[in-house]
């Protein structure tokens, strides 16, 4: 396989970053990273170019240039790099996925301190030794612990996205095995968690020890953990493992709700039983020796006076006082989301035509779609270039049937808050997505700043993937979270939550707080290919995870609604 633009992009950023760690001439750090931004943003694949011999023809391709990047292409390494990272301790390049640390941080730690690795940074950290170093402090200082916290917290786990797909191929293929009554997801991946540890699923049938042999034998299986009568666990390309459990049909409810968790939700649920003077495990809900029959999970919460709580919202934050209130949101669903928002196209580093995406969209059911391409900062488009791009969507508006197409635009936020296209031209998108790409690593208050100036431009409508989290490792950025969602609803902008996998940002444990401040959300599709509509899921999981209803979410709108919307409030923001 040869490696993508998107690969190789991330290749040659990681040069850079080395060569800022070894203290070289700045300017050879950022021809890297020009070229770097250059490959992200080819309409073609990079391993034609280099084939084809033109590589360097693109901008800022040097002799030495071209050079290190064809090897890189065809071989899948660099010598360069292995030169410049041998004297280097391995450790230190996951120092850069640390939030709040980039290469000149890393450089100061590694020249001052040693620091080579996550674990000598939190020891550092926790000593105060890095709050003693030059330009840093006791707040810099904690927000490098917060960021080492957080990206613990989903290191070394699957993206949703890579879980679900195996999960529903197991669930498919055991449902239909000689006496299996039901199937399930269940833990994680059922709550729908942005990253999984592992896949559950569960099964009633009285032929355990059959159901888990076929199991172990299932497409894909690499090495078998366990295989019993009632537990079975394999591990599955590239590396998931799955556990599967067999338990009898009439405890199945029970056992759907333990395996599903959280764990902080059984505890509460077991807590509720035992004031009733029950007692809940896997097996079942017992008063004495007497099973309270519960034929699926909703008749196990009838046994409490609570309405069914949707596997998502089983994360302790409230679900339960709600359930037993009968308070429980009407959460949204996919079905209910009319607008593809947030669609890059071959305008910029999409992968696809304008055409074609509109296709793409309806085969979807979505009944408009904003082409969001990229602006200059991110390798996009210019004024000029927008203004070319929107004839091009008055034609395809045209011809598509069915599908309204919005002219739209990811602008990026500069430095300094300001954005890189000028008002004229943003006055003539019809849907502006502000997004931070560069400079993460501003101190927080200065990022919280930049983010509230961007928001503050009439023409910004969606603020895009607002903390740059990179999943499954790298957190997000250092910013006044809350502060940020308050300028947002102030000013009637709505939040992303960007269905893209490895972002699913906003983070679903802010959205309950941005509602309560008074947001709107918009599901974004952050979509490059049209594999990526698809992720609508993925989006709305994070949405029901976040509480949210048909009401909070802008695309749920009709185009006519969400025009007319996105039309009032800029009227009302030019009074
Ligand atoms: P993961 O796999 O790390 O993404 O997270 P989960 O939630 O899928 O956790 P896992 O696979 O270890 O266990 C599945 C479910 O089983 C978990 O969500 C709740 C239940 N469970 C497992 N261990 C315990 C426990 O010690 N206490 C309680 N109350 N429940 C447990
Ligand atoms: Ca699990
Ligand atoms: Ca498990
Ligand atoms: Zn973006």
């Amino acid at each position: 396989m040869p490696m993508t633009n998107k690969e190789v992009a991330a290749f040659l950023e990681r040069v850079g970053e080395i060569l800022e760690i070894r203290g070289e001439n700045v300017f050879k750090a950022r021809a890297y990273y020009s070229a770097a931004r250059t490959i992200e943003s080819l309409g073609e694949d990079v391993s034609k170019i280099v084939a084809d011999g033109e590589l360097d023809e693109l901008p800022g391709f040097g002799e030495a240039l071209t050079e290190k990047v064809s090897e890189l292409v065809r071989t899948g390494q660099m010598k360069y790099y292995d030169e410049i990272t041998a004297d280097l301790p391995e450790g230190i390049f996951e120092l850069l996925d640390v939030g709040d640390v980039g290469p000149k941080k890393v450089k100061l730690f590694y020249d001052k301190l040693g620091i080579g690795s996550v674990a000598e940074l939190e020891a550092a950290a926790r000593s105060g030794a890095l709050a003693e170093l030059p330009g840093m402090g006791d707040k810099s200082q904690a927000k490098i612990l917060a960021g080492i916290e957080q990206g613990k917290e989903h290191r070394g786990r699957w993206l949703l996205s890579q879980a679900v797909p195996l999960g529903e191929r197991i669930v498919a293929v055991v449902e239909k095995l000689e006496g299996v009554k039901r199937v399930s997801l269940g833990g994680s991946i059922r709550r729908r968690r942005e990253t999984v540890g592992d896949i559950d699923v569960l099964v009633s049938s009285k032929r355990g020890a059959h159901v888990i042999a076929e199991f172990t034998k299932l497409d894909g299986v690499e090495r078998v953990l366990a295989s019993g009568d009632t537990k079975g666990s394999a591990v599955f390309s590239p590396g998931i493992q799955a556990d599967l459990r067999v338990v009898e049909d009439k405890s199945f409810a029970t056992a759907l709700h333990y395996f599903t968790g959280s764990k902080e939700h059984n505890v509460r649920m077991r807590q509720l039983a035992k004031d009733r003077g029950w007692k809940l495990n896997e097996y079942g809900l017992f008063d004495g020796d007497k099973m309270l029959a519960s034929k699926d999970e909703k008749a196990l919460f009838a046994h409490f006076g609570m309405d069914f709580i949707e596997p998502e919202l089983r994360e302790d934050t409230g679900e339960i006082e709600a359930a037993l209130k009968g308070a429980l949101p009407d959460l949204v669903e996919s079905r209910d989301i009319r607008g593809a928002l947030h669609v890059h196209s071959d305008w910029s580093d999409g992968r696809v035509t304008i055409e074609e995406l509109a296709r793409e969209a309806v085969s979807h059911g979505f009944s408009y779609m904003t082409i969001s391409d990229h602006s200059q900062f991110s390798h996009g488009l210019d004024e000029k270039r927008l203004g070319e791009q929107w004839k091009e969507i008055d034609r395809v508006r045209r011809i598509a049937g069915g599908i309204d197409i919005l002219r739209s635009c990811e602008i990026d936020i500069m430095k300094d808050g300001s954005l890189d296209i000028d008002d004229e031209t943003l006055q003539g998108l019809e849907c502006g997505i502000a997004s931070v790409h560069g400079s993460t690593e501003l101190g927080a208050a200065e990022q919280t700043r930049r983010i509230i100036a961007a928001v503050s431009n009439r023409y910004v409508d969606i603020l895009g993937h607002p903390s740059q989290r990179l999943l499954p490792d790298q957190g997000g950025m250092a910013f006044d979270v809350e502060a940020v969602l308050s300028a947002c609803a102030a000013r009637g902008v709505a939040v992303e939550i960007s269905a893209d996998p490895m972002r699913l940002d906003l983070d679903w444990r802010y959205i309950k707080t941005a509602k309560a401040l008074g947001c709107k959300f918009a599901i974004g599709l952050d979509a490059h290919e049209k594999e990526h509509f698809g992720w609508l899921t993925y989006g709305v999981s994070m949405a029901r995870k976040g509480w949210l209803e048909k009401g909070d979410i802008l695309n749920t709108l009709t185009a006519r609604q969400f025009r007319e919307r996105l039309g009032r409030r800029r009227k009302r923001r030019k009074a």
